[in-house]
């Protein structure tokens, strides 16, 4: 493989700065906000960022780049097929209940749904994302589908994916503002108070692991090599 030690590098970094990310909203949560429950209440509102980050952003991001591992080349198609869209139904199903615990939390405080563009964005993209699940599981994963129609649909399968883990990055950064800007009140935002700071770094220790993921995936020297007639 053509810059093997480059692809080693990138991948752990990735790993290293993913795994940091998911530390971080940890870290927000647990200690400069209430914790994790599931009351109804702030601490449920809690596990929105949480399971956001670990499931729709790092999980996402591993699951955009099996192919890629090198190791990986000599397991079956099929078998990678079921990691990469078993990896992707864990971060939806963690997607969907992070919307869950949102909605719970603003029902109980009767706070309006669905008026910010992070929610709106937000809610697109969780739609999408389910529908491209299911595409890719029908066309790609079942054995039906004529290589035809695989070989038409990759392009956009590919665009779409990236595309949405792209903005997924985008409308976790919106969330992360906003709650700054609701919570932090006095010490305010303005002031630099350690939680605004903190939270900002998580904001772009994310953005770090997207740049990381897209220059994986998007390097033609790493894609696992065509098996015949496939
Ligand atoms: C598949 C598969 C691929 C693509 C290719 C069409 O199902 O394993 O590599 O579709 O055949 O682009």
């Amino acid at each position: 493989m053509e810059g093997y030690r480059g692809f080693l590098g990138l991948l752990v970094s990735a790993l290293l700065v993913g795994f940091l990310s998911v530390i971080f909203v940890l870290v927000w949560v647990l200690h400069f906000r209430e914790g994790l429950g599931w009351d109804g209440g702030a601490l449920e509102f809690n596990w929105h960022p949480v399971l956001a980050v670990t499931g729709f952003v790092f999980i996402q991001g591993i699951a955009i780049i099996v192919y890629r591992l090198p190791w990986t080349w000599k397991c079956s198609k099929f078998l990678m097929k079921s990691i990469h869209a078993g990896l992707n139904a864990v971060a939806a199903i963690l997607a969907i209940i992070s919307v869950v615990a949102v909605f719970d939390y603003h029902n109980v405080r009767n706070i309006p749904h669905m008026y910010s563009l992070h929610s709106w964005v937000g809610l697109i993209v969780v739609i999408l994302y389910v529908q491209q699940l299911v595409l890719g599981f029908f066309i790609y994963l079942l054995p039906w589908a004529p290589l035809s129609l695989r070989a038409a649909i990759m392009p956009i399968h590919v665009y779409s994916g990236l595309l949405l883990f792209g903005t997924v990055i985008a409308t976790v950064l919106m969330g992360v503002t906003e709650k700054l800007f609701f919570v932090l009140k006095s010490p305010s935002y303005h002031s630099f108070p350690p939680e605004g700071v903190f939270t900002n770094a998580l904001g772009l220790l994310i953005l770090l692991f997207g740049t990381l993921i897209f220059w994986i995936a998007t390097r033609p020297q790493w894609k696992r090599p065509r098996e015949p007639g496939s």
